[in-house]
């Protein structure tokens, strides 16, 4: 039987287990990449795991997140991970020089590796024919020591693109007519795999802004063949040898296939406040915009900036209209200014970012009050912006240019000009300077490694205990982000510092659950999560599960979950358990006294886990899913104690 493309670099890269979807297999990781928010813990695990040298073919650390520097905060975190990077064998990637996914698909991307990267959007990777996972940063920190990545081999679904774009639509609705279908829960453990005519005809950047998004679907990741088209992007990176062909074989099967015909797609929009939430740009027009924002990891290439530098030529935006573009590179910009384009978006009234994720990440253009905001980007949870009651909707860069144009939500087809034709270089201009290569091995023992006051050292966790006995510090509903449990925006500054870092744990929500929760901790009792579907959705930030377990939750019990947030429950010695019977999650209350008792022995002895509800009397079952392994991490209260006993 042929394989798939996903089967062919599993399989030659699994060192644990076989190829059977759903059960727990171990493959090697070629690449790393890890961000500043994310990065400083990981690197501080990282050293706690004490190799001396990083052992993949390729580990880069990026600064595109906390670029504003407000507080010595982030410029102190840049200086750690720069000497750490210096010291271990790791390249450098300096703020400025554009966001990861962006940097890391034009200058190291190579199809048939592996990447595992501490943040969920390292699926834009599998635009290149690579398998490129995100994770929580004590696995991507284990994977630089040269551990395998541990994961549930994923079914594979196909998605089958036929047709051509019509004009004046772009990948973005394509990943959101996916996001229309599949929504943001029920696909973890899966794979799209793309193909048909629709996708050989897609640029290897058109590809990068679906393989982006389809992290908002919860898969594992997102996998395009390399084909021409990859090899025509490489060879304009400089990089041809880099490329070889990876297709799936003619008789490869697949859990299933779904065909999606692009000729009839129309513009579309995901509305407040979640990217499945999609309708027809049509539906929504009209509506007075206030700001719109082109940029982030899923947008921000050269060919969504010129085709947005055509469309603004010559035109004005909107008096009522502040327009942000983020480049997503420093190439893209650098690019974007030999060619000319800079100047049509400076004269059409653009306010020009650093190439970084800023506005994406809601530390900087929060919208106004009750602000209307179309962004490029590929979250819209509510509060992400920092603006809590503002509407922010999902659009392609074209109807981002054309609304912002109008000043009202407008399908880019009603401009009544023709479709900008974008041509890509033949050659991009490009320019490494701004990546710092690591130290030769002699001189790195002697290395020191610059830490300022915010940075603390990774909390460790105590044993399993031997019977959970507590109470439900906060009963949450479906989709609950990893956004929800511990915000990005200005209080991300705070990553490195776990006891403040957590005075926000479930702030959107709940502004008392962090002191609630750490008063039932200094009672000696344990705090429990109780959660509705696709708990942890989202951001891979491993904060939300070190938050949870700095404040003492040592259960969640939930609907479902999502893949990377319960692996870092379990790394940091929690344990994720499922209703057996979900009309359980209605009997339960904030505030209710619960106890498993024997939840250790359970555990062992893969016995049935019962729940006992003491403030109403009743006693539920919950599913637990552990593969050996990973009990021993949880009994040993995470993966940090378990390699230190
Ligand atoms: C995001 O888009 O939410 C982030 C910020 O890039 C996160 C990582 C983080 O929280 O640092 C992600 O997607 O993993
Ligand atoms: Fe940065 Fe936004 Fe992409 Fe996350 S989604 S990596 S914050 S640009």
């Amino acid at each position: 039987m042929g394989k798939t493309i996903t089967e062919k670099i599993i399989e030659a890269h699994i060192v644990s287990g076989r190829f059977v979807p759903g059960t727990e297999i171990g493959i090697r990781i070629d690449q790393t990449l890890t961000q500043d928010a994310t990065g400083t813990m990981a690197y501080l695990e990282f050293e706690s795991i004490q190799v001396p040298r990083v052992r993949t073919e390729l580990s880069i650390s990026y600064i595109d997140h906390n670029t504003i520097q407000s507080g010595f905060e982030n410029s102190d975190d840049h200086r750690y991970l720069q000497t750490v990077a210096q010291k271990y064998g790791i390249f450098l990637s300096r703020a400025g020089n554009g966001i990861c996914h962006q940097v890391h698909f034009e200058r190291f991307g190579k199809p048939g590796k592996t990447l595992l990267g501490s943040d969920s959007h390292t699926p834009t990777g599998g635009a290149l024919g690579m398998l490129a996972i995100g994770a929580g940063g004590l696995d991507v920190a284990l994977a630089m020591a040269g551990e395998p990545f541990y994961f549930t081999c994923p079914k594979i679904i196909k998605i089958n693109l036929q047709g051509k774009l019509p004009p004046w639509t772009s990948a973005k609705d394509i990943i959101l007519k996916v996001l229309e279908i599949f929504t943001t829960k029920g696909n973890v453990g899966s794979v799209f795999e793309y193909g048909g005519d629709g996708t050989a005809a897609l640029s290897a950047p058109e590809r990068a802004t679906i393989a982006n998004m389809g992290a908002e679907c919860g898969v594992t990741t997102s996998v395009f063949p390399s084909d021409e088209m990859t090899r025509v992007f490489l060879k304009a990176q400089g990089r041809l040898d880099d490329w070889q062909e990876i297709k799936a074989d003619p008789d490869a099967e697949y859990d299933r296939v779904v065909d999606i015909d692009i000729s009839h797609l129309v513009p579309l929009t995901a509305k407040p406040h979640s990217p499945d939430n999609v309708s027809t740009v049509r539906n929504v027009e009209g509506i007075p915009v206030d700001q719109v924002c082109i940029g982030s990891c899923t947008n921000s290439s050269f060919k969504d900036l010129v085709t947005v530098a055509k469309i603004l030529k010559g035109r004005a935006v909107h008096p009522k209209v502040s327009l942000v573009i983020a480049p997503g590179s420093r190439q893209v910009l650098e690019n974007l200014a030999a060619a000319g384009y800079l100047t049509d978006l400076i004269m059409a009234g653009a306010r020009l970012m650093e190439s970084a994720c800023g506005f994406c990440i809601g530390n900087s253009q929060s919208p106004q009050t009750r602000g209307v905001s179309l962004r490029t980007s590929n979250r819209n949870y509510l509060g992400r912006s920092g603006t809590i009651d503002a509407d922010v909707y999902i659009v392609s860069p074209e109807t981002a240019a054309a609304s912002a144009i109008t000043g009202k939500f407008t399908d880019p087809r009603d401009l009544g000009v023709a479709y900008p034709e974008v041509n890509m270089p033949d050659r991009f201009h490009i320019d490494d300077s701004m990546i710092i290569t690591p130290e030769s091995t002699e001189n790195s023992s002697a290395m020191e490694i610059f830490r300022g006051p915010n940075i603390g050292v990774p909390p460790v966790n105590d044993l399993f205990p031997d019977a959970i006995k507590g109470e439900v510090t906060i009963k949450v509903g479906d989709k609950i982000t990893t956004d929800h449990i511990v915000p990005a925006g200005t209080r991300m500054k705070y990553r490195s510092n776990i006891p403040k870092y957590s005075e926000c744990f479930f702030e959107p929500l709940d502004g008392q659950c962090s002191e609630r929760a750490a008063n039932i901790r200094d009672k000696g009792k344990h705090n429990i999560i109780v959660a509705g579907l696709s708990y942890g959705q989202g951001s891979s930030r491993e904060h939300a599960a070190i938050c949870t377990m700095f404040l003492g939750v040592k259960a969640v019990i939930a609907k479902s979950f999502e893949r990377i947030h319960a692996a870092n429950l379990i790394n940091f010695g929690i344990l994720p358990v499922t209703f057996k019977d979900y009309r359980d999650y209605e009997r339960i209350n904030q505030g209710d006294a619960l106890e498993i008792l024997n939840a250790r022995k359970t555990i062992e002895g893969n016995g049935k886990m019962i729940v006992k509800n003491i403030s109403n009397s009743l006693t539920f079952e919950v599913n637990y899913n552990l593969s050996e392994r990973q009990k021993k991490i949880l009994l040993a209260g995470g993966a940090l104690n378990l390699r230190h006993t």
